[in-house]
Formats: structure tokens, C-alpha cells, sequence
């Protein structure tokens, strides 16, 4: 049998990956169709290309706010008609037997609207959703979808695809004939070490900017990725209200929720993507790698040897303690992430439902600091809980930190069903430029070519709290955002610069590369007279 999984904006398909890989184990064939990647553009904060982009744009828009002074627009440019046309003329060419979208919250719209042209196009060709939207909303899902995936998809899916007649199959609902067939959950899978390494390049394509491409291993855009990312494990003991895990946590009530792959079989993975696509390093982008010392024991002794590249993951302040750390960096760690997400106490434990204090928060990155592991602090923003005070307990809270590598900045996803969008607490939706000026001073408290001290002056001026926009192009200079692209593309067009057009990830992995280097000196000088006379004042004293 034949299947089409699609993917949208996703740059890794881990899903279709997995499944695609699992069922060509069992003798499907299997086809990834990824409908644009989660590009990313760059958009200087001074120019009105981002202004335009909102306005024209039909998809939601991502924002991503770093220290280097840009807004990466994570960038569903939307999906324009030649391309839709390109997916449905490889449907066309494939003539799969069955058609399964992997669907995330964000990207409902869209998903909708293909699956309704699909079954106009090929009605008898059974369309099934999986992935996190439909086991979080089975009823909405199941309205448009033939058949929805609850959960984990490989077992459920090679039971379809074994036979498309079956309407019996664990985890799976079906639409039949006006009546909904819900099936029960089966257990979580313990073994994961069962699941084959995932293929890339082999029966894989990519429509994006109105083209379609076959990705084979040399042109796979992993190549671009200064760093490879690789998930070991499945779960996450912690319960944010804003996640995903919430709501999926309670579907398996009393099972082992959180599951890893073996040390040595993460390890051949990571042998078999260094071969094939020769990165710096490795990023080990599990919700929280910090966890399982044994597991963790055993990795530090094995992967020196074995990979010896840089190395690093999520940590999490409770999980994390000095002792993994200092087994960990002999073997190569390299950095640290965790979700700083706010200082208010308040926002913490009221509204993201944080069990432990901010003291926590300070100890982890300490603990990165002592290492001399660069430390990336994610923030949420846009949260519409947040009322101004919350924002300044941040930026106080960043400036008691230690000084981050990286800071990154996402908007909160705010959806009716989460846990964060059923609290009974008053909405208070701050405007955007609020958001923006303080997002801003996040920014540049991240960055080594500013003072902090400089920072929090910025903050109490009333000019700027009005003009925030202003502030962004204190950022965008200060960081060398210009400086960095430039250094960026000498260097991919000096290794592994292939494609002249593309500007996406690749350029941003190595741009990143250069967040530290320090710019040449006098930029910081010659930008203080872009400002006004009171904001210069300030940075002088
Ligand atoms: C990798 C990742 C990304 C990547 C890739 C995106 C993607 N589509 O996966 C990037 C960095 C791009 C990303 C971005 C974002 N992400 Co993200 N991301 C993840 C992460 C960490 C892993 C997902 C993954 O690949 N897992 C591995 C695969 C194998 O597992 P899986 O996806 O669950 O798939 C299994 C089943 O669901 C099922 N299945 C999946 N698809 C299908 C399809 C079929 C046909 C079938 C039968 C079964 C099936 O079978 C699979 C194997 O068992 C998850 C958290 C998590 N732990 O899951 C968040 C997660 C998916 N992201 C989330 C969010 C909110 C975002 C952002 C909106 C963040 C932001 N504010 O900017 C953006 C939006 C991106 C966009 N597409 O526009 C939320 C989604 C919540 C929701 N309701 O949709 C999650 C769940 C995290 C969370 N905190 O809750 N993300
Ligand atoms: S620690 Fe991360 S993955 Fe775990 S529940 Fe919180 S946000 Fe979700």
C-alpha cells in the first residue's frame, strides 16, 4: 500500500519521518510531502517589509525576537496557489492510497482547507489527521478529517494501511457513513528502541517558494543546520499550563509517560547524521533532556568516543542538577536552553502554574554559568494575562541573571481549549507596542555590547516607553545585525553554500554562530547619536 503523509510548515517532519519510517520497515510504500518548511526571513527591524508581511500574510505569523538585534519571522509565507498546485500534482503522480496530515494547532486553518480539496479532487482516497491538534480537539477534528489519529501513530497507522476496510483500530475514529466510530487508546509504546532510525532523502519532497524538489541526502536542508537536532525520548514530567503535555498527560493516566530511546541506539543515529550531514554539533531538543541520571551517566561515558562533538539540550530547574552538569561537560556539553518565560512570580505560578520559585531559575543558570556552558533563557510573550508589573519582573529578573547567550522570545499560542486558556482570571491584553518595548529591553539585556545597567535606565525613559520602535533600532545596531548576516554569508558561501536563494534556516544557524563575536568597537558609540538628546543622557550616565 501507498501513503502520503504531509507536513506543513515543518522543517524536521519528525512525525512523517517516524511513521513514513516505520511502515517502510513493514513493506508500505511511504511518501513525505513537506508544503513549505518553517522558513525563516530575516527582517531588519527598521525597514516596513515586516509591516507588509502582517498585512498581506494569510497564515498566522510567527514572531522570534533575538539578542541579535533582528525579528526572525519564523515565516509561514503563505501558501500561494502554484503550490497547492504542485502538492496536488505529486497526490496526482503518487496515487497513495491513503492521504494523512500531521497537524499542529497553528496550522488548522490551512489543513482544512486542503483536506476539503483533497476530497473534492480524490473522493475515494481516505484522508487521516494525526499529531497533536486532533488528539487535543478529537470532535472538532473528526468533523473534517475521514479518520483522526489520537496519540501515537505508528501501530495504528500500519494497522490501517494494512487494511483501509478495518474501522476496529485502537487510537483511530472514524467518520463512516454520517456516524463517528471512536476507538479506544492503546497503551503508550515502552520500547522505543523498537522504532527504526528515521530515514531522511528517500521518497521526500519539498514545495516552497513556488517550486517542488526532491530532497535526497546531499540536498536535504539538514545540511544547513550548524547544529543536527535529534528527540530521545517521548514525555515530560512537568504539567506547564501553556503545553501540550497537560492535556496529553491525562489521556494515560497510570502508564509510564515518559519513555527514551537506549543510549547506544541514539548514538547510532547520531553516528549515521554526522555521515550524512556533517554538523558542528548536536542538539539534543527533547522537552527536557536533564533528566534520568543513569541514562544521562551512561551517555557521558559513551559519547565522547563515539560523536565528540559540542553538544547541549533543554534543562529544566527542577530536574537539573550540578552533578549531571559536571558528568555532561567533560563529554562535550556545550549549552544549556530553559524556560526563563517570565519573572512575575505572579505569571509563574497563577497563570503558567509553576511549582517552584524563581530562586530555582537563578540556581540552573548559575549552575551553566560556573560551566561555562552558553546558556539560551526562553521567554513567552504576548501572554494576555500579563499586566505591565509582570513585564517589568522580568526585565529585573533577566538582569539578576547571569547574562544569556541567547534569548528568545515566542508568542504565546493562546488557545480556548488549553489549560492557560480555561483559568479563571481577568484578560488584561496589554497593547502591542507594550509588548514590543519590552521584548526590546529582553533583547538587549542578552546582548554582551550593552551595559545591563544601560538597559534598565532605558526602561524608566518615558520617550522610548512611547516610541518603542525606536528601541528596536537601538537593538538592531548594537547587535550587528548587518555585521553578522555579512560575516553569516562569507562563511556559508566559503563551505556548504549551495543554494544562492535560500536565506532560510541555514543562514540563521550560522548567523548564530556569530551572536557573540564582538562587533567592531564604535558602533555603539556612533548609534548614541541616532537618539535623542534625553535617551543619550541616559546612556551616558
Ligand atoms: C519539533 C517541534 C517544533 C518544530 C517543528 C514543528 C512541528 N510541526 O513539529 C518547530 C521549531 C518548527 C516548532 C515550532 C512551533 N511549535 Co512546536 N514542537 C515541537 C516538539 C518539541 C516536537 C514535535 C515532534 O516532532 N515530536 C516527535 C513526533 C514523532 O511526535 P508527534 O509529533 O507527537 O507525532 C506522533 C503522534 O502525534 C502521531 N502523529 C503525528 N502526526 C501524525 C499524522 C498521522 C497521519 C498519524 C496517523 C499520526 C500522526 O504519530 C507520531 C508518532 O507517534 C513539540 C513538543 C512535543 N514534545 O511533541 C512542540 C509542539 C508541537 N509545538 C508547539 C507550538 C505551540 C509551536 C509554535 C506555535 C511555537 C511558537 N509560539 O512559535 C511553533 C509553530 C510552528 C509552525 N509550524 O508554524 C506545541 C503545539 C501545541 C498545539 N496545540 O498545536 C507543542 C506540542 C509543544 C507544546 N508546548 O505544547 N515546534
Ligand atoms: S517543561 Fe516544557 S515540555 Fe514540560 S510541560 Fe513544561 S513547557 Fe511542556
Amino acid at each position: 500500500m501507498k501513503i502520503a503523509l504531509i507536513s506543513l510548515y515543518d522543517d524536521y517532519a519528525y512525525a512523517a519521518r517516524f511513521l513514513a519510517t516505520y511502515l517502510k520497515a513493514n513493506g508500505h510504500q511511504a511518501y513525505i510531502l513537506n508544503l513549505k518548511t518553517y522558513a525563516i526571513k530575516m527582517f531588519s527591524y527598521d525597514t516596513n517589509e515586516l509591516e507588509q508581511f502582517y498585512k498581506t500574510s494569510t497564515a498566522t505569523p510567527l514572531e522570534e525576537l533575538r539578542t541579535d538585534g533582528i525579528i526572525l519571522c519564523p515565516y509561514p509565507s503563505p501558501v500561494t496557489d502554484i503550490e497547492k498546485n504542485l502538492l496536488f500534482n505529486k497526490l496526482k503522480e503518487i496515487q497513495p492510497d491513503v492521504i494523512g496530515f500531521s497537524v499542529m494547532s497553528i496550522d488548522i486553518e490551512l489543513t482544512k482547507a486542503l483536506t476539503r480539496r483533497v476530497k473534492g479532487e480524490f473522493p475515494n482516497i481516505p484522508v487521516i489527521w494525526g499529531g497533536i491538534h486532533p488528539t487535543i480537539t478529537p470532535e472538532e477534528s473528526i468533523g473534517v478529517a475521514d479518520i483522526i489519529c489520537i496519540g501515537e501513530g505508528e501501530e495504528p497507522l500500519l494497522e490501517l494501511i494494512n487494511n483501509p476496510q478495518r474501522t476496529d483500530i485502537k487510537n483511530l475514529w472514524f467518520r463512516k457513513n454520517g456516524k463517528i466510530i471512536k476507538n479506544e487508546l492503546r497503551p503508550l509504546e515502552q520500547n522505543l528502541d523498537r522504532f527504526p532510525i528515521p530515514i531522511y532523502g528517500e521518497d521526500e519532497f519539498l514545495i516552497e517558494w513556488n517550486k517542488i524538489e526532491e530532497l535526497e541526502i546531499h540536498t536535504h536542508r539538514d545540511h544547513f543546520m550548524a547544529k543536527h537536532i535529534i528527540l530521545t525520548q517521548r514525555g515530560c514530567p512537568y504539567s506547564c499550563n501553556y503545553c501540550a503535555h497537560v492535556l496529553t498527560r491525562q489521556l494515560y493516566k497510570g502508564q509510564k509517560y515518559i519513555r527514551r530511546i537506549s543510549v547506544d541506539k541514539i548514538l547510532n543515529e547520531v553516528e549515521l547524521r554526522v555521515k550524512q550531514f556533517n554538523p558542528d554539533g548536536v542538539c539534543f531538543w527533547d522537552d527536557v533532556f536533564f533528566l534520568n541520571y543513569p541514562w544521562l551517566t551512561e551517555f557521558a561515558e559513551k559519547y565522547p568516543e563515539r560523536i565528540g562533538l559540542p553538544f547541549g539540550g533543554y534543562a529544566h530547574p527542577q530536574s537539573t542538577s550540578e552533578e549531571m552538569i559536571k558528568i555532561l561537560k567533560p563529554a562535550g556539553l556545550s549549552f544549556i536552553a530553559f524556560g526563563v518565560q517570565t519573572g512575575s512570580e505572579y505569571i509563574g505560578k497563577e497563570i503558567y502554574g509553576r511549582t517552584y520559585p524563581n530562586e530555582d531559575i537563578v540556581r540552573l543558570a548559575k549552575l551553566g554559568e560556573k560551566y561555562g556552558l552558553e546558556i539560551v533563557y526562553d521567554i513567552i510573550s504576548n501572554c494576555p494575562y500579563e499586566r505591565e508589573e509582570d513585564l517589568v519582573a522580568t526585565l529585573k529578573f533577566l538582569y539578576e541573571l547571569p547574562r544569556a547567550g541567547k534569548i528568545s522570545i515566542k508568542k504565546l499560542r493562546f488557545y480556548k481549549h488549553s489549560r492557560l486558556g480555561q483559568l479563571n482570571k481577568p484578560l488584561i491584553n496589554l497593547d502591542e507596542d507594550t509588548y514590543f518595548f519590552y521584548n526590546m529591553l529582553f533583547l538587549l539585556m542578552g546582548e554582551p555590547n550593552i551595559p545591563q545597567g544601560y538597559v534598565m535606565a532605558l526602561a524608566k525613559d518615558d520617550f522610548l516607553r512611547k516610541n518603542p520602535r525606536i528601541l528596536a533600532k537601538l537593538a538592531e545596531n548594537i547587535c550587528g545585525y548587518h555585521e553578522k548576516i555579512k560575516l553569516a554569508e562569507d562563511e556559508l558561501k566559503k563551505t556548504k553554500w549551495k543554494y544562492q536563494n535560500y536565506t532560510g534556516r541555514g543562514l540563521l544557524s550560522y548567523t548564530a554562530n556569530y551572536g557573540k563575536k564582538k562587533l567592531p568597537k564604535g558602533i555603539f558609540n556612533a548609534l548614541k547619536n541616532l537618539f535623542p538628546k534625553k535617551v543619550r543622557e541616559t546612556l551616558k550616565s
